[in-house]
Protein backbone atom coordinates (compact mmCIF):
# COMPACT_ATOMS: atom_id res chain seq x y z
CA UNK A 1 0.00 0.00 0.00
CA UNK A 2 1.18 3.50 -0.77
CA UNK A 3 2.55 5.37 2.25
CA UNK A 4 0.60 8.50 1.30
CA UNK A 5 -3.16 8.28 0.97
CA UNK A 6 -4.63 10.95 -1.32
CA UNK A 7 -8.21 11.78 -0.40
CA UNK A 8 -10.51 13.25 -3.07
CA UNK A 9 -11.69 16.86 -3.49
CA UNK A 10 -15.35 16.04 -2.94
CA UNK A 11 -17.57 14.38 -0.41
CA UNK A 12 -17.76 14.25 3.37
CA UNK A 13 -14.89 12.87 5.49
CA UNK A 14 -15.41 11.42 8.96
CA UNK A 15 -12.21 11.16 11.03
CA UNK A 16 -11.72 8.90 14.03
CA UNK A 17 -8.58 8.81 16.20
CA UNK A 18 -7.28 6.20 18.66
CA UNK A 19 -9.80 3.41 19.39
CA UNK A 20 -7.33 1.10 21.16
CA UNK A 21 -9.65 -1.88 20.66
CA UNK A 22 -12.92 -0.18 21.66
CA UNK A 23 -15.53 -1.98 19.54
CA UNK A 24 -18.44 0.11 20.80
CA UNK A 25 -16.85 3.36 19.61
CA UNK A 26 -15.91 1.67 16.34
CA UNK A 27 -19.59 0.81 15.84
CA UNK A 28 -20.60 4.38 16.67
CA UNK A 29 -18.20 5.95 14.13
CA UNK A 30 -19.38 3.46 11.48
CA UNK A 31 -22.95 4.51 12.25
CA UNK A 32 -21.93 8.16 11.65
CA UNK A 33 -20.22 7.17 8.39
CA UNK A 34 -23.35 5.24 7.30
CA UNK A 35 -25.47 8.33 8.05
CA UNK A 36 -23.11 10.51 6.00
CA UNK A 37 -23.29 8.00 3.13
CA UNK A 38 -27.10 8.00 3.30
CA UNK A 39 -27.23 11.82 3.36
CA UNK A 40 -24.61 12.64 0.72
CA UNK A 41 -23.99 9.41 -1.19
CA UNK A 42 -20.31 10.37 -1.09
CA UNK A 43 -18.59 9.88 2.24
CA UNK A 44 -15.19 8.69 3.46
CA UNK A 45 -14.09 7.34 6.80
CA UNK A 46 -10.51 7.68 8.05
CA UNK A 47 -8.99 6.08 11.14
CA UNK A 48 -5.74 7.77 12.18
CA UNK A 49 -4.13 4.69 13.74
CA UNK A 50 -4.02 2.87 17.08
CA UNK A 51 -7.22 0.96 16.37
CA UNK A 52 -5.80 -1.85 18.49
CA UNK A 53 -4.28 -2.66 21.90
CA UNK A 54 -6.56 -1.74 24.77
CA UNK A 55 -6.70 -2.74 28.41
CA UNK A 56 -7.93 -6.16 29.53
CA UNK A 57 -9.33 -5.06 32.90
CA UNK A 58 -12.44 -5.75 34.95
CA UNK A 59 -14.58 -2.71 35.68
CA UNK A 60 -13.60 -2.55 39.37
CA UNK A 61 -9.91 -2.42 38.43
CA UNK A 62 -10.39 0.32 35.85
CA UNK A 63 -8.69 3.62 36.77
CA UNK A 64 -10.46 6.92 36.03
CA UNK A 65 -7.64 8.23 33.85
CA UNK A 66 -8.48 5.57 31.22
CA UNK A 67 -11.82 7.31 30.62
CA UNK A 68 -14.94 5.32 29.74
CA UNK A 69 -14.84 1.62 30.62
CA UNK A 70 -14.53 -0.94 27.85
CA UNK A 71 -12.80 -4.22 27.26
CA UNK A 72 -10.24 -4.61 24.50
CA UNK A 73 -11.64 -6.16 21.33
CA UNK A 74 -8.75 -5.48 18.94
CA UNK A 75 -9.26 -8.61 16.84
CA UNK A 76 -12.96 -7.83 16.25
CA UNK A 77 -12.20 -4.19 15.40
CA UNK A 78 -9.79 -5.18 12.60
CA UNK A 79 -12.10 -7.99 11.38
CA UNK A 80 -15.01 -5.57 11.14
CA UNK A 81 -12.81 -2.90 9.56
CA UNK A 82 -11.85 -5.36 6.81
CA UNK A 83 -15.53 -6.14 6.17
CA UNK A 84 -16.36 -2.43 6.05
CA UNK A 85 -13.49 -1.72 3.64
CA UNK A 86 -14.72 -4.48 1.34
CA UNK A 87 -18.30 -3.19 1.50
CA UNK A 88 -17.23 0.40 0.62
CA UNK A 89 -14.25 0.09 -1.76
CA UNK A 90 -12.00 3.16 -1.67
CA UNK A 91 -14.05 4.89 1.03
CA UNK A 92 -12.75 3.43 4.29
CA UNK A 93 -9.13 4.23 5.14
CA UNK A 94 -6.70 3.83 8.00
CA UNK A 95 -3.27 5.08 8.99
CA UNK A 96 -0.62 3.11 10.83
CA UNK A 97 -0.27 4.01 14.50
CA UNK A 98 2.62 3.01 16.71
CA UNK A 99 0.47 0.11 17.98
CA UNK A 100 -0.22 -1.29 14.48
CA UNK A 101 3.42 -0.77 13.57
CA UNK A 102 4.46 -3.32 16.20
CA UNK A 103 2.72 -6.05 14.16
CA UNK A 104 4.25 -5.09 10.81
CA UNK A 105 7.88 -4.33 11.50
CA UNK A 106 7.90 -1.81 14.33
CA UNK A 107 9.05 -2.06 17.93
CA UNK A 108 6.60 -3.93 20.15
CA UNK A 109 4.51 -1.59 22.28
CA UNK A 110 4.17 -2.02 26.04
CA UNK A 111 1.25 0.16 27.08
CA UNK A 112 -0.99 -2.46 28.76
CA UNK A 113 1.29 -5.52 28.62
CA UNK A 114 5.04 -6.07 28.48
CA UNK A 115 4.63 -7.05 24.82
CA UNK A 116 1.20 -6.17 23.45
CA UNK A 117 2.04 -7.49 20.00
CA UNK A 118 2.77 -10.95 21.41
CA UNK A 119 -0.31 -10.87 23.66
CA UNK A 120 -2.72 -9.97 20.84
CA UNK A 121 -1.23 -12.40 18.31
CA UNK A 122 -1.34 -15.17 20.92
CA UNK A 123 -5.00 -14.39 21.68
CA UNK A 124 -5.87 -14.49 17.97
CA UNK A 125 -3.86 -17.57 17.07
CA UNK A 126 -1.53 -17.80 14.06
CA UNK A 127 -4.07 -17.74 11.22
CA UNK A 128 -6.16 -14.91 12.59
CA UNK A 129 -2.99 -12.95 13.44
CA UNK A 130 -1.75 -13.30 9.87
CA UNK A 131 -5.14 -12.13 8.59
CA UNK A 132 -4.90 -9.09 10.86
CA UNK A 133 -1.34 -8.29 9.74
CA UNK A 134 -2.48 -8.43 6.11
CA UNK A 135 -5.07 -5.74 6.88
CA UNK A 136 -2.57 -3.59 8.80
CA UNK A 137 -0.01 -3.77 5.97
CA UNK A 138 -2.45 -1.87 3.75
CA UNK A 139 -2.57 1.14 6.11
CA UNK A 140 -0.95 4.38 4.92
CA UNK A 141 1.45 6.53 6.94
CA UNK A 142 0.02 9.95 6.09
CA UNK A 143 -3.21 11.09 4.42
CA UNK A 144 -3.64 14.38 2.59
CA UNK A 145 -6.71 16.07 1.18
CA UNK A 146 -7.11 18.99 -1.26
CA UNK A 147 -9.24 20.71 1.40
CA UNK A 148 -5.97 21.48 3.22
CA UNK A 149 -6.09 18.67 5.76
CA UNK A 150 -3.11 16.47 6.51
CA UNK A 151 -3.54 13.44 8.76
CA UNK A 152 -0.91 11.65 10.81
CA UNK A 153 -1.00 9.33 13.80
CA UNK A 154 1.36 11.30 16.03
CA UNK A 155 2.31 14.93 15.89
CA UNK A 156 3.55 16.41 12.57
CA UNK A 157 7.04 16.78 14.02
CA UNK A 158 8.94 15.21 11.13
CA UNK A 159 11.32 17.23 8.99
CA UNK A 160 10.70 16.39 5.35
CA UNK A 161 12.10 17.87 2.16
CA UNK A 162 9.22 16.65 -0.01
CA UNK A 163 6.38 14.16 -0.14
CA UNK A 164 8.89 11.56 -1.37
CA UNK A 165 10.37 11.34 2.13
CA UNK A 166 7.06 9.85 3.23
CA UNK A 167 6.39 7.84 0.08
CA UNK A 168 9.76 6.13 0.49
CA UNK A 169 9.65 5.65 4.26
CA UNK A 170 10.17 2.04 5.34
CA UNK A 171 8.19 0.50 8.17
CA UNK A 172 9.98 -2.82 8.47
CA UNK A 173 13.13 -3.78 10.32
CA UNK A 174 12.46 -2.21 13.72
CA UNK A 175 11.27 -5.36 15.55
CA UNK A 176 14.34 -5.59 17.71
CA UNK A 177 14.45 -1.90 18.55
CA UNK A 178 12.74 -0.12 21.38
CA UNK A 179 10.32 2.79 21.03
CA UNK A 180 13.16 4.98 22.33
CA UNK A 181 15.35 4.05 19.33
CA UNK A 182 12.64 4.64 16.79
CA UNK A 183 12.01 8.16 18.04
CA UNK A 184 15.33 9.11 16.44
CA UNK A 185 14.42 7.50 13.11
CA UNK A 186 13.77 10.21 10.54
CA UNK A 187 10.17 10.65 9.36
CA UNK A 188 8.44 7.61 10.88
CA UNK A 189 9.89 8.11 14.37
CA UNK A 190 8.16 11.46 14.68
CA UNK A 191 5.01 10.59 12.74
CA UNK A 192 4.29 7.46 14.79
CA UNK A 193 5.51 8.52 18.23
CA UNK A 194 5.75 12.32 18.69
CA UNK A 195 3.21 13.77 21.13
CA UNK A 196 3.74 17.36 20.08
CA UNK A 197 5.32 19.44 17.34
CA UNK A 198 6.65 22.98 17.52
CA UNK A 199 4.35 25.28 15.53
CA UNK A 200 7.05 26.17 12.99
CA UNK A 201 7.94 22.48 12.46
CA UNK A 202 4.27 21.55 12.03
CA UNK A 203 3.75 24.47 9.64
CA UNK A 204 6.65 23.35 7.44
CA UNK A 205 5.42 19.76 7.46
CA UNK A 206 1.87 20.55 6.36
CA UNK A 207 2.99 23.13 3.77
CA UNK A 208 5.47 20.70 2.25
CA UNK A 209 2.50 18.40 1.69
CA UNK A 210 0.37 21.20 0.23
CA UNK A 211 -1.83 21.37 3.32
CA UNK A 212 -2.84 24.03 5.81
CA UNK A 213 -3.40 22.02 9.00
CA UNK A 214 -2.88 18.60 10.53
CA UNK A 215 -5.29 16.34 12.42
CA UNK A 216 -3.83 13.67 14.68
CA UNK A 217 -4.35 11.67 17.86
CA UNK A 218 -1.84 9.42 19.67
CA UNK A 219 -2.02 11.50 22.85
CA UNK A 220 -5.11 11.67 25.06
CA UNK A 221 -6.89 15.00 25.34
CA UNK A 222 -9.35 14.46 28.22
CA UNK A 223 -11.55 17.35 26.95
CA UNK A 224 -11.71 15.74 23.49
CA UNK A 225 -9.52 18.03 21.40
CA UNK A 226 -6.81 20.66 21.56
CA UNK A 227 -5.81 23.26 18.97
CA UNK A 228 -2.14 24.22 18.85
CA UNK A 229 -0.97 27.23 16.84
CA UNK A 230 -2.51 27.65 13.40
CA UNK A 231 -1.80 24.17 12.03
CA UNK A 232 -2.53 21.49 14.61
CA UNK A 233 -5.55 19.81 16.17
CA UNK A 234 -5.15 16.83 18.49
CA UNK A 235 -8.36 14.80 18.63
CA UNK A 236 -9.47 12.11 21.07
CA UNK A 237 -12.36 10.13 19.61
CA UNK A 238 -12.27 7.20 21.99
CA UNK A 239 -9.38 6.06 24.13
CA UNK A 240 -8.75 7.66 27.52
CA UNK A 241 -11.82 9.87 27.36
CA UNK A 242 -15.31 9.73 28.88
CA UNK A 243 -18.20 9.41 26.42
CA UNK A 244 -19.38 13.02 26.86
CA UNK A 245 -15.95 14.35 25.80
CA UNK A 246 -15.24 12.04 22.84
CA UNK A 247 -14.81 14.04 19.64
CA UNK A 248 -14.58 13.21 15.95
CA UNK A 249 -13.93 15.44 12.95
CA UNK A 250 -16.19 15.87 9.93
CA UNK A 251 -14.80 17.73 6.91
CA UNK A 252 -16.20 18.95 3.62
CA UNK A 253 -13.62 17.59 1.18
CA UNK A 254 -14.74 20.15 -1.43
CA UNK A 255 -13.94 23.09 0.88
CA UNK A 256 -10.57 24.79 1.38
CA UNK A 257 -9.71 25.31 5.03
CA UNK A 258 -7.20 28.17 5.45
CA UNK A 259 -5.97 27.06 8.88
CA UNK A 260 -7.03 24.90 11.79
CA UNK A 261 -9.07 27.86 13.03
CA UNK A 262 -11.57 27.23 10.23
CA UNK A 263 -12.69 24.12 12.11
CA UNK A 264 -15.74 25.00 14.21
CA UNK A 265 -17.16 23.24 17.23
CA UNK A 266 -20.57 21.89 16.24
CA UNK A 267 -19.70 21.78 12.53
CA UNK A 268 -16.31 20.14 11.90
CA UNK A 269 -15.56 19.25 15.53
CA UNK A 270 -18.38 17.05 16.79
CA UNK A 271 -19.26 14.95 19.84
CA UNK A 272 -19.18 11.19 19.27
CA UNK A 273 -22.05 10.83 21.76
CA UNK A 274 -24.09 14.08 21.74
CA UNK A 275 -26.48 12.74 24.39
CA UNK A 276 -23.90 11.43 26.87
CA UNK A 277 -24.07 12.89 30.38
CA UNK A 278 -20.88 14.55 31.61
CA UNK A 279 -18.86 12.38 33.99
CA UNK A 280 -19.19 15.06 36.72
CA UNK A 281 -22.99 14.69 36.74
CA UNK A 282 -22.82 10.91 36.71
CA UNK A 283 -20.37 10.84 39.63
CA UNK A 284 -22.94 12.73 41.70
CA UNK A 285 -25.72 10.35 40.69
MN1 LIG B 1 -0.23 6.06 19.43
Amino acid sequence: MARVLHLPARGRLIVCTDLQGCLRDFHRIVELFDEAMAETGDAHLLFTGDLIHGPHLDEQDWPDFLGEYYRDASGEVIDELAVLMARHPGRVHALVGNHEHGHIGGPHTAKFAADEVAVLEHLLGPEHAERMRAVLREFALVAIAPCGAVFTHGAPAATIASIRDIEEARLDGFEAGSPIDILDTPVIGAILWARSAEPDVAARFVRTLGGTFCVYGHDVIPEGFEIIGDEQIVVSTSFGVFDANKVYVSLDLAARYRSVHDLRVGHEILPLYPDARPQRERAHG
